[in-house]
């Protein structure tokens, strides 16, 4: 960090705009193996969400590393970059007043935790789409577990890469036993709940 940067106080604050915007600010963040339904279930329940008016938007590790982090693979090294960067995009959206669901892999718990603990309590909610290795194997909707198999794709979560089973998520999914519509339905409930029991101000 260069020793001549200032940090300036902005004058409007996160709660001046969710004033305005008239809902509160959160961050869904997805974790889990490729395949899990992460992409899937983030993009139903930004729909449900869009469809009452609340101003969303989606991240989505696919689509960010065709831009922001087009420049990292799937090295430890890099994963840990790739999810810092989207920390401080999370963290701006969240300040500027928006509803940001959060769909990466994010196999290290260290990485998941620093933005748990740079929000406020009750701005995140982590939801872990827990499935099993077999069956998001099974589904190989992109192909790329047998290409891992095959030895084709190095670094391959779940198979030489690690993933770290969060130990506190706000929500497990199981979706190998929950339908898609049961799980939007589990967000959006505890979701909900957190606005209304956070809205004292709107
Ligand atoms: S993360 O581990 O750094 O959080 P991220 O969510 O951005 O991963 O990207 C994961 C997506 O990239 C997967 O859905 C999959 O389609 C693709 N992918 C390509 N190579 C790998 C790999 N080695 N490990 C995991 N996912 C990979």
């Amino acid at each position: 960090l260069d020793k001549n940067i200032v940090k300036h106080n902005y004058k409007i604050s996160k709660e001046d705009r969710e004033k305005v915007l008239s809902q509160k600010a959160k961050i869904l963040w997805f974790t889990g193996l490729s395949g899990s339904g992460k992409s899937t279930i983030a993009n139903k329940v930004e729909q449900a969400l869009n469809e009452q008016s609340y101003k969303t938007y989606l991240l989505d590790g696919d689509n960010v590393r065709f831009g922001l982090n087009k420049d990292l693979g799937f090295s430890d090294e890099d994963r840990v970059e790739n999810i810092r960067r989207i920390r401080e995009v999370a963290q701006l959206m969240l300040e500027a007043g928006l509803i940001v669901l959060c769909a990466f892999v994010s196999p290290f718990r260290a990485d998941r935790d620093a933005l748990r603990q740079a929000v406020n309590t009750g701005d995140f909610i982590e939801i872990f789409v827990d499935c099993p290795l077999d069956v998001c194997e099974d589904r190989d909707v992109k192909g790329l577990y047998k290409k891992a198999r095959a030895g084709l794709i190095k670094d391959f979560t779940g198979i030489s890469s690690a993933f770290e089973v969060p130990l506190n998520p706000e929500i497990i999914l199981n979706t190998k036993e929950l339908s898609i519509e049961k799980c939007v339905e589990k967000i959006l409930s505890l979701l909900l709940q957190k606005i209304q029991n956070s809205d004292d101000s709107l």
